[in-house]
Formats: C-alpha cells, sequence, structure tokens
C-alpha cells in the first residue's frame, strides 16, 4: 500500500451493486477542479460550502452522463481535512464506475482501501483510536456493538487515557527536574507520593485492560451451547430462541446429531447459539461422532445452557452431563415446565449453575428471563459495566499491556530508591506505548496495516 498525501484521490463510497443512490468521494488538493471539469449545473454555479448543486456530469465530450447532486466540502472542514467533493448519482455500478473514470482521465487516483481515513487521521481530524473506530462502527452488527463504536469515534477512549498520559508527563517533568537540578533547592514533590501517583495511573490502566474481557465479547460474541441429556429438549429450546423451525425435533432419543449453530442478538452481544447432540452413551458409530462433536462445541463455550427435563427425575444420564459441565459458566434451564413435574434438582447443582430458569421450550414460556439469565452470567462472569469506557481492539489491549509493563518497571525501581534516569527511561517507554492508542507514536507500518483493513472509499 502507498498512501501518498500530494494526489487527489477518488473511489466509489457506498456498497458495490445496483441501488438508488450510489456516492462517489473526491479528495484532496484538485478535488474541486476535476470535479468543476465535468460538472455542469443546473441552476447558479455557486459552489458554496457544503450545499448540494443539482446538475450534469458529464464525459470527455462535455455529454451528459447523469444527473447528479455534488456537494462542495471545502479543507478543513472536511472527512479528510482536505477539499471534498460528494457527487449523489443514480445506484447503477456502470455509471459510478464511468463517473470515476472520468475523473481518473483528469489525473485523480483510485483511493487505496482506508485512503480517506488515513488523511483525516494524517490531517488531525481525529486520533487513531477514533478512525479505528470508523471501522468498527461499519462493521458492527448490533446495536451495542454500533453504540460502542460510535463513542469511541466521537474520542471516548482518547478521552479516557489523556488525563492518565497528563499525569505521567507531570511525574515525568518533576523527576527530569530534580535530575537536573540535583544541587539546587528546587521545590518538588516527595517521592513517595510521586510513586502513589503512578500507582494510581497503573490501577486505571489495568481497569481499562480489563473492560478488553468483555469488549471482546461486545464485539466478537460468545458462544453458548445448548447441552442435555437427550430428549431434554434442547432442539425445542434452539428453535424457541432462534424463532425458527430451525433443527428438527422429535419424541425420539438421540434425534440431533450433528452441531448447527445460528446467531441471535442478546441486547447487543451476539451469542451464537449451538444445538448439540444429546449426551450419553452411544448407541452407535453415528451417535458417536454426533456425542464428540457436542463436547467440543461444550469446550469452545463460554457459556452453558444445561437443559433438564422436568417430566424426568435428575438421573444417571444428568448427572454425567453435569460432570462434564459443572465447571463452566452454566444457566440451568428446567424445561417442559408446561407438563407436572418429577424432577428434583440436587441443591449442590442449582446452587453452582449462574442461575435456575424453568422455560417451556414447546410453548415458549419464560424465554426473555432466559435471555436476561444468560446476559448476567455473560457480564458477571466479565465483571464489567455495560455503560462504563471499554476498548474493544486487541491493539489498543496489548499497548496497555506494555504501558503497564514499562510503567511498573519504573515503580519498581523509583521504589528501591535507583537514581531518576533508570525509572525515567521506563516511564518514557509507558508514554510511548500509550501513544500508540492515539497515534501520537505510531510506526508507519502499524498505521499501514491498520488503514489497509478497511474498505475502499473510507
Ligand atoms: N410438553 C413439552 N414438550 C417438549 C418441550 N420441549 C421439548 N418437548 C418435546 O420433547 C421431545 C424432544 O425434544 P427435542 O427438542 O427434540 O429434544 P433434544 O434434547 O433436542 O433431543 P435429542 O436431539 O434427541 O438429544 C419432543 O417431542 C418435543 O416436542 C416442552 O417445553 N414441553
Ligand atoms: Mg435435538
Amino acid at each position: 500500500m502507498t498512501y501518498s498525501g500530494d494526489r487527489t484521490i477518488v473511489a466509489i463510497a457506498t456498497p458495490p451493486g445496483q441501488g438508488a443512490i450510489t456516492l462517489v468521494r473526491l479528495s484532496g488538493l484538485q478535488a474541486k477542479e476535476f470535479a468543476n471539469q465535468r460538472f455542469r449545473a443546473r441552476g447558479q454555479p455557486d459552489w458554496i460550502a457544503r450545499r448540494p448543486l443539482l446538475g450534469y456530469f458529464l464525459d470527455c465530450h462535455g455529454n451528459p452522463l447523469d444527473q447528479v447532486l455534488l456537494t462542495f466540502f471545502p479543507g478543513p472542514a472536511s472527512y479528510t481535512g482536505e477539499d471534498l467533493v460528494e457527487i449523489s448519482c443514480h445506484g447503477s455500478p456502470v455509471v459510478a464506475r464511468q463517473l470515476v473514470e472520468g475523473l481518473v482521465e483528469l489525473g485523480a487516483h483510485l483511493a487505496e482501501p482506508g485512503e480517506f481515513t488515513w488523511r483525516a487521521f494524517l490531517n488531525g481530524k481525529m486520533d487513531l483510536a477514533q478512525a479505528e473506530a470508523v471501522r468498527g462502527l461499519i462493521e458492527s452488527q448490533t446495536a451495542f456493538q454500533a453504540k460502542v463504536a460510535a463513542e469511541q469515534l466521537e474520542g471516548k477512549v482518547s478521552r479516557t487515557l489523556k488525563p492518565i498520559k497528563d499525569e505521567i508527563v507531570r511525574i515525568l517533568c518533576q523527576m527530569e527536574t530534580a535530575l537536573e537540578f540535583v544541587e539546587d533547592e528546587v521545590e518538588l514533590q516527595e517521592r513517595g507520593e510521586l510513586l502513589e501517583a503512578l500507582q494510581t495511573a497503573d490501577r486505571q490502566l489495568e481497569q481499562l485492560e480489563e473492560s478488553f474481557s468483555f469488549g471482546r465479547i461486545v464485539q466478537e460474541g460468545i458462544m453458548v451451547s445448548i447441552t442435555g441429556k437427550p430428549n431434554a429438549g434442547k432442539s425445542s429450546l434452539f428453535n424457541a430462541l432462534v424463532l425458527d423451525d430451525r433443527v428438527i425435533v422429535t419424541d425420539v432419543p438421540g434425534t440431533t446429531l450433528d452441531a448447527v449453530t445460528e446467531t441471535i442478538d442478546l441486547e447487543g452481544i451476539p451469542a451464537r447459539l449451538v444445538d448439540t447432540a444429546g449426551i450419553r452413551e452411544a448407541k452407535d458409530a453415528l451417535e458417536k461422532l454426533g456425542v464428540q462433536k457436542s463436547l467440543e462445541y461444550l469446550r469452545q463455550a463460554e457459556v452453558v445452557l444445561f437443559v433438564l427435563d422436568q417430566t424426568t427425575p435428575f438421573g444417571e444420564e444428568d448427572f454425567r452431563v453435569w460432570d462434564l459441565v459443572r465447571e463452566r459458566c452454566c444457566v440451568l434451564v428446567i424445561n417442559k415446565e408446561d407438563l407436572p413435574g418429577r424432577l428434583q434438582v440436587p441443591p449442590e447443582v442449582e446452587k453452582a449453575c449462574a442461575a435456575t430458569v424453568r422455560v417451556s421450550a414447546l410453548e415458549g414460556t419464560h424465554l426473555q428471563e432466559l435471555r436476561s439469565s444468560l446476559l448476567k452470567a455473560v457480564t458477571r462472569e466479565h465483571r464489567i459495566e455495560r455503560e462504563g469506557v471499554m476498548i474493544t481492539s486487541i491493539r489498543h489491549k496489548h499497548c496497555i499491556e506494555a504501558t503497564r509493563k514499562f510503567l511498573q518497571a519504573g515503580i519498581e525501581s523509583y521504589g528501591r530508591g535507583m537514581s531518576e534516569e533508570f525509572p525515567l527511561y521506563d516511564f518514557r517507554k509507558a508514554l510511548e506505548s500509550l501513544g500508540q492508542i492515539t497515534g501520537e507514536t505510531t510506526a508507519e507500518d502499524i498505521l499501514e496495516e491498520i488503514f489497509s483493513t478497511f474498505c475502499i472509499g473510507k
């Protein structure tokens, strides 16, 4: 990838294919000049900032290609910080391509993936964490993911980091001063006080680091395995939760053999439900494979829905399943509540589970309770407030880890009474790692890697 700020770039910004409207974006020094050469306004041809102009986009002979709306965003008050022109044409891939080709003929370059946002970053319109949030927002699959990304785009991560960074800088200055004016009588904070402030900064970073465990779940979702003995009603529950007759249900134990997955939106968290074969001593080779697969998914799952059939006592088969899931984060689902019950759940089982919910998969009762218990089990497992600032990027997590490593090394040597210059080295490194999150101190190749995962036109 070769980004260059000198040239004027062009790309289609809307998804490929037919639609009502396609948007073509043009950004750079010559954006206005190029667009002007191919545009004939219908009324007043005045290019007023951010006001759409109706007119025709012309081919190289001056013949109209399409009626378009053209909007001019003069830099620096534009997405990229440069002169930017947006042309909305009819949503035909052919028309849009001709439009782009026309601009390329004039000297515009086809934009690389993420190049518009890269320029926005370069021109100080947003920091790196915000630029990454642009991608997060585009890729979000649930409303909650979008909310988190929108907050990050608005600068929530950077705002949380700023006071921590400022504090480290302040302490660094104090230490530098102490080092430089050893002989002089300068008013400086005590070593003990500085150490305390550094530890506070470290704790704040630790909190942020921990938020990743939930942030990752928001981003990638969780896997939920529906596990239990044959005929407990796992497939019925699966169908009820995905709101579809997705898998086969019969009264014959051992109906499900293959594992089937489907993703549901659990208040914003994508939850991948897996319906698996009932676990028991397999009757034949096929069932054996099915049970093996159940166990594999069980291992991968973050949460287990341990399904019991309340018309049967808690028997040997249930104990067998329990042995496999007892160490896991389990929600106990007592199914078939519409039928008379003969089930007594052993107290130790109920106690070890995060929650117990009685449902009828057949009649669809208490499924909302089940969904909230499931969500609660996940949030409790990750001890995170849904409202606080949260990091969702593994890159940010690594930067914070590195920052803390240097910070702690510095705290350690400073605490041991070493001369300032040793811990100062670590604290400078800590600041550098912290700066990588927002892009103040990020190496060129890392930047390229980040922006190359964007889509073209963004
Ligand atoms: N009355 C009643 N019947 C249910 C309920 N849930 C499931 N069943 C019935 O129980 C039988 C087994 O249901 P499945 O959903 O196939 O059970 P399973 O756990 O997937 O069974 P395997 O795939 O064989 O392990 C079917 O006849 C369902 O109609 C329920 O809540 N109430
Ligand atoms: Mg089944």
